[in-house]
């Protein structure tokens, strides 16, 4: 699978035990175990970050917090979104919240459990103006309040109307502005269309398939100004004869490729 890369074993950032215990009222499931080890990621990807394009295999999107701590620690940073669900329920919107996999988007632009929220005390990770979601459903809970708030928003809908080229075109203008340090990309396998890609914790009817998302993250993961990805929820356990890891294996192998040997 890793024909025509060059691929470099960063390590695993192995994850505190997770804790299942959840209080109504009392913030997020293993709040604290996610706070510790997003830390430990953040330091990671910092030391990878500045050498080569980094590929953090998650994991749930909770993995995005860490990601982003790593970002704001060096600037302000864009965020390319691509998740089949806003991710976005916060205190403000569905109290009590529950499980930071379904808040990523709000903890990181500064919205959710305080032991999440601004881990070192540099504000916000990321800014509504630079990030672009893209892939939500067409019946996201959210998707009117993130717009609302200045996050530029294309649903599946809006994707079909427009046409993936015009869509990665004007993601692009938003996170890689050259006021910008650079853009991260965060993938949760969920925005892929329940039939290709079951092994999910939520699959939904309604997405993309592998070729546009292909399309998709080779023009985002090619331009200079990306510094890395996550790639997140894909679940091994919902994948006993392994045909779903290969195609979210070839996914990323043509996205890899196609950036490696671009210009
Ligand atoms: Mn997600």
């Amino acid at each position: 699978m890793t024909k025509g890369l060059v691929l470099e074993e960063a390590g695993v950032v192995v994850p505190p035990r997770y804790q299942t215990a959840w209080v109504a009222g009392q913030g997020d499931r293993n709040a604290d175990g996610i706070a510790a080890y997003s830390r430990i990621v953040a330091n990671r990807i910092e030391s990878l970050i500045d050498e080569a394009f980094v590929v953090v295999l998650g994991g749930d999107c909770s993995v995005l917090v860490g990601a982003a701590l790593a970002l704001k620690r060096r600037g302000r940073y864009g965020l390319a979104f691509l998740d089949g669900h806003s991710d976005f329920r916060h205190p403000g919107n569905d109290p009590p919240i529950v499980a930071a996999a379904g808040e990523d988007l709000a903890i990181v632009t500064g919205r959710g459990d305080p032991r999440l929220v601004d881990l070192e005390d540099l504000g916000p990770s990321l800014r509504e103006a630079d990030v672009a979601v893209v892939g939500i459903r067409s019946d996201d809970p959210y998707a009117a309040e993130i717009q609302e708030l200045g996050i530029a928003v294309w649903p599946v809908d809006r994707i079909k109307a427009e046409g993936l080229r015009a869509v990665t075109t004007a993601v692009l203008e938003r996170v890689a502005r050259e006021d910008l340090d650079g853009f991260w990309v965060h993938l949760d396998v969920d925005i892929l269309d329940e039939d290709v890609m079951p092994a999910v914790d939520s699959p939904s009817p309604g997405g993309l398939d592998p070729d546009q998302l292909t399309l998709l993250l080779s023009d985002l993961v090619r331009h200079r100004a990306a510094v890395g990805i996550d790639i997140c929820i894909f679940d091994p356990d919902l994948d006993p004869d392994g045909r779903h890891a290969e195609t979210l294996a070839d996914v990323v192998h043509q996205t890899l490729r196609s950036a490696t040997t671009a210009e």
